[in-house]
């Protein structure tokens, strides 16, 4: 198990379309338990191959309290989606941004389990929130994109200077 680096924005890998898993083989289970470590490592409740630099259709989650319930679905895809809400949402690949985002408030997904079993799911609340948030990163699209043009601007020129602030030396 290895820890691998989470890009940020504006990183142009974030905007580059994953494919999707055709065997989930030891090679894509190997990624899964280093996607795992990563995401548990950085206290996020999701993330997605793109942001590890990797352009492939995979995806880990853990809403639980206790950290303890991974989630890992492959190829997701949305089958039916209903109503609408509005949660602050945050991106381990968009440090310190906290922004209002609005989503369907019900979805229905199908995914490969890690065995490569066809699965579905019904999520509501902050669990569809977040596979709704995690299939647009292996789409390469970020939460900010829904953000106003003035807003998306501000978040250029910070991303512009904390990684001027970064490589100074
Ligand atoms: O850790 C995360 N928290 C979060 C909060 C509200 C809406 C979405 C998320 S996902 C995020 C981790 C992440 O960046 N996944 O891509
Ligand atoms: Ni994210």
């Amino acid at each position: 198990m290895a820890l691998i680096p989470i890009l940020t924005y504006p990183d142009p890998r974030l905007r580059e379309k994953a494919r999707p898993v055709e065997v989930v083989d030891a090679a894509i289970r190997a990624l899964i338990d280093d996607m795992a470590q990563t995401m548990y490592a950085a206290k996020g409740i999701g993330l997605a191959a793109t942001q590890v630099g990797v352009a492939r259709r995979v995806v880990v989650m853990d809403l639980s309290p206790e950290h303890d319930q991974l989630q890992v679905l492959i190829n997701p895809t949305i089958t039916a989606r209903d109503g609408v809400q509005v949660c602050e949402e945050g991106c381990l690949s968009v440090p310190e941004v906290f922004e209002e985002v609005e989503r369907a408030e019900r979805i229905a997904v199908n995914y490969l389990d890690r065995d490569g079993q066809a699965q579905q799911l019904d999520a509501d609340g902050l669990l569809a929130v977040c596979v709704q948030h995690e299939i647009d990163h292996l789409d390469g699209k970020l939460f900010v994109d829904y953000l106003s043009r003035l807003k998306q601007d501000r978040l250029r020129k910070k991303a512009g200077k904390r990684q001027r602030d970064e490589t100074r030396p």
